[in-house]
């Protein structure tokens, strides 16, 4: 076991054959793929973990900025078969194990997800370690190690039904405990002032409570395996001290209650992916993060360079994955001016340095206030340092600029005063923050212009953008083999390094003989689907059918019921129009409801009703089948893109921030329905509008519809279709013996004013289905815009994206004090 760096298939079987004896008793007949699979991920991280030691080495010396990515969510999903890859031996894995009777394939199913987040949020940044591993970058990715990740999801009757997810239930074979690097986050009490001798105000925090935060380190391991980072998951524990002294005093009880409140911090992963009421639970949860990624960044930067912090800016970034890790800017404040005895301004001009802001939504129901009275009980001395921030800015800025103005103070301070007294913790990320950026063009543009239109005046070189990008490796590499072949017979290069090399596929689009190719390949995927979906929900689909997918988290912007009028229109039609026929349809969802977002649980609902109908209806002479597929995650999503003939990307116009499934699909094969939102836009631009299906309002029209009054009722009455849809909402058609079960969603779009604009753009979204269904017809007409469509993703690499990242924002540093005033200053 000398030399890890050995990958042949016999040294790679008795590294294997060597960890069975720790995870398998002796009788061979009995080993189970549990113990395989264990021994296999052990194998394999003996030259993760030599690869991992050459990184930090590597980087100890290099000199350059390190990177510090805060996520409160990390959606890795599986890990063998990507590392695998990433290592290159996944051949001689497959060998090895094959040599001792086991099917490499079979043990990932065995594998675990890592299901740490909610959705797109989370996903993106599992992507951003890849690639910045992958561009060798010196990276690290700070989370939470939460016990429970996102629930896991059935169906009882249609309704979706919340389960914990277990995914340590047995270990997990990756994480790595470090507790040298423990840390210490304090909590509740009060501040004490004191003025000394020269006048000088300190002010001294006497916290209530202490808790522990233990890192688990999970390896991130680039393509090609030269880089191996780090993604460090905090987890919380009693303090042992405050545990002793109630124990010893007797009072068992509450040294049980302690323990219990500390662990609870990173228990469970909140499954909201907007903002919800502020749950105390959910602020002590990230400031539990920030204290604890905050402290080991400064303990890693001092063991370093010691006390010299002119260094600090030029080796140190610590970027923001929305405004859920704010509470770092105040952290660090906090440790600068209490630890260290900076003058306030120093830390100030530090933090202004050092923080960069990422910003995912324009929801203005998404963007997190804290009420100041929660913040004033768990975190007293945060809220001085944020009332400081906020009387700096708007007296040496705001009122710089707008002397005077009232109207602005209010609109621009930190505080809102209404409904209830709150920190806006996006106006501090953009106050602090030297960067702040959108995720795809028109998200930024819509950020400049509706969302921070005062700070971009203030600050116009602040705002950028940086498309969103996905990892070519987990979602074409890793999960579509038979494509990824395809594509090495024919593209000079490693298009999974640099994927604008698919270009080379645009002339190979006519290619009748290629084009047979790339769809026999989608085609066997098809069938694999079709497979998983008899497993999971005894339903027989036709994999000559089109293959309709909508995934991703179930939200009225992102508009599922649209879809589904759309399925019930068909089916009308089907029923009542004797000349009407179609090209066999299979619709396909996978999404999971927030557990408290009642009309998400009830489109979930009727999917699953009218689903239920359809399918067992013969009239329908099997033309639809709809197949809500539960527990959708990452490792059912590589499943289901490979196989996808269509790419549902049907948002309300300005409601999505980028969405990164549009290009998952995309970069498989996949033709897109959209409408003009989010990354949408730049995938059109990419593939050509001739390969894109775009329908719907733009967000100008949105907006002009919005000024003019929107009235749901003119299409219902104007529509006549539309209107046996709606209707049928009342009966008992697709819920028999049960009528009016499912009018919530009826009562959103007509009664509640559909405030997703779902009913303005239902006859265009039909009318574009329908070409879909042409186009689809005509085969080779299909095949080719599906290869260009493959052929044109270059530019949504998540490699690009961090190349952004560097270029725009990471390697910028903004220059304040000089070097020589900084050595002062400490
Ligand atoms: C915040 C406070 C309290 C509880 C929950 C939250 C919370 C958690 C997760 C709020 C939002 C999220 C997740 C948001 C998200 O996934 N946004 C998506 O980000 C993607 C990556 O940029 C974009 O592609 C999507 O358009 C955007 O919706």
């Amino acid at each position: 076991m000398d030399h890890p760096q050995a990958q042949t298939v016999a040294e790679f079987k008795a590294r294997i054959e060597h960890y069975l004896t720790q995870t398998a008793l002796p009788d061979k007949a009995a080993i189970s793929a549990k113990a395989y699979l264990k021994a296999t991920c052990m194998a394999i991280n003996d030259v993760i973990h030599h690869r991992l030691h050459e990184t930090v080495q590597r980087h100890q010396t290099a000199q350059s900025r390190s990177i510090n990515y805060l996520s409160l969510e990390y959606l890795m999903g599986r890990m063998l078969s990507n590392n695998l890859h990433n290592l290159d031996c996944f051949a001689v894995a497959a060998e090895a194990l094959q040599a001792l009777g086991v099917e490499l394939t079979d043990l990932f199913e065995e594998g675990h997800d890592l299901a740490l987040g909610n959705g797109g949020l989370g996903r993106l940044a599992a992507c951003y370690l890849d690639s910045m591993a992958t561009l060798e970058l010196d990276a690290m990715g700070y989370g939470i190690h939460y016990q429970h990740g996102l629930f896991e999801q059935q169906f009882h009757h249609g309704r979706q039904i919340e389960t914990p997810d277990e995914w340590r239930e047995y270990g997990s074979p990756w994480e790595v405990c470090r507790p040298e690097a423990e840390q210490e986050v304090f909590l509740y009490g009060h501040v004490e002032i004191d003025t000394g001798e020269q006048g000088k105000v300190t002010k001294t925090w006497h916290p209530g409570q202490i808790i522990r935060g233990v890192p688990w380190d999970v390896p991130v391991v680039g393509y090609r395996g030269k880089t191996v980072n780090t993604l460090r998951l905090w987890e919380s524990r009693a303090s042992s001290h405050f545990d002793w002294v109630a124990f010893n005093e007797g009072n068992y009880q509450s040294a049980h209650i302690a323990k219990n409140q500390a662990e609870t911090i990173s228990k469970v992963l909140y499954p909201n992916d907007d903002t919800a009421a502020g749950k105390e639970l959910r602020f002590i949860q990230q400031y539990f993060f920030c204290a604890c990624s905050i402290n080991d960044i400064l303990a890693r930067f001092q063991e370093r360079f010691g006390d010299d912090w002119s260094q600090f800016p030029s080796q140190v970034v610590i970027q923001l994955n929305d405004t859920h890790p704010t509470l770092a800017i105040v952290e660090l404040m906090r440790v600068f001016i209490d630890q260290h005895q900076w003058a306030w301004h120093d830390a100030w001009e530090m933090c202004q340095q050092v923080f960069a802001y990422t910003n995912h939504t324009l929801l203005p129901e998404a963007l997190e206030t804290w009420s100041v009275d929660l913040f004033q009980r768990v975190l007293p001395r945060h809220l001085e340092i944020v009332y400081e921030i906020n009387e700096w800015f708007l007296n040496q800025v705001v009122n710089q600029q707008w002397p005077g103005d009232v109207a602005k103070r209010r609109a621009l301070s930190l505080i809102a005063e209404t409904p209830e007294k709150s920190v806006r913790m996006a106006h501090l990320c953009v106050v602090t923050a030297y960067r702040v950026n959108g995720v795809a063009a028109i998200h930024s543009e819509l950020v400049k212009s509706d969302l921070f239109p005062e700070f971009h005046q203030l600050w116009p070189s602040k705002l950028v953008n940086v498309t969103n990008g996905i990892t070519p490796r987990r979602w074409l590499k890793v999960c579509n083999p038979k494509l990824s072949e395809l594509l090495d017979q024919h593209i000079v290069g490693d298009w999974a390094l640099d994927l604008t090399q698919l270009a080379q596929l645009k002339s190979l689009a006519d290619d009748a003989s290629f084009q047979q190719k790339f769809m026999a390949v989608k085609r066997h995927n098809k069938q694999c689907l079709a497979q998983t979906i008899w497993q999971q929900c005894q339903i027989r689909v036709d994999p000559d059918a089109l293959f309709d997918v909508q995934i991703k988290r179930l939200h009225e912007y992102k508009r599922q019921h649209l879809n589904l009028l759309h399925i019930m229109a068909l089916y009308w039609r089907i029923l009542n129009e004797p000349d009407f026929t179609m090209h066999p349809r299979v619709f396909i969802f996978g999404a999971k409801a927030a557990p408290g977002y009642y009309l998400a649980k009830e489109i979930i609902y009727a999917i699953n009703c009218v689903a239920e109908t359809i399918n067992n209806d013969a009239r329908v002479k099997g033309l639809i089948k709809v197949v809500f597929l539960p527990n959708y995650r990452v490792s059912l999503a590589e499943k289901i893109i490979p196989a996808a003939d269509l790419s549902e990307q049907i948002s309300t116009a300005g409601k999505e921030a980028s969405g990164t499934g549009n290009m998952k699909l995309a970069l498989n094969g996949a033709l897109t329905i959209g409408t003009m939102d989010g990354a949408n836009i730049e995938i059109a631009e990419e593939v050509g509008r001739e390969n894109i299906f775009i329908f719907g309002l733009n967000v100008e029209q949105i907006k002009q519809l919005n000024n003019e009054h929107y009235e749901p009722w003119h299409y219902y009455h104007q529509d006549s279709l539309l209107r046996h849809v709606l209707d049928s909402f009342l009966s008992d058609q697709f819920t028999p013996g049960r009528p009016g079960e499912l009018s919530a969603i009826r009562d959103s779009l007509l009664e509640a004013g559909d405030p997703y604009r779902v009913l303005a753009d239902f006859q265009s979204y039909c009318v574009e289905q329908q070409r879909v269904n042409d186009t689809f017809c005509n085969s080779a007409r299909w095949a080719k815009m599906a290869i260009l469509n493959t052929a044109s993703m270059g530019k949504f690499n998540s490699d690009r994206s961090i190349n952004d990242y560097q270029r725009l924002i990471w390697s910028q540093i903004p220059q304040k004090k000089t070097l020589q005033q900084w050595s002062q200053a400490s």
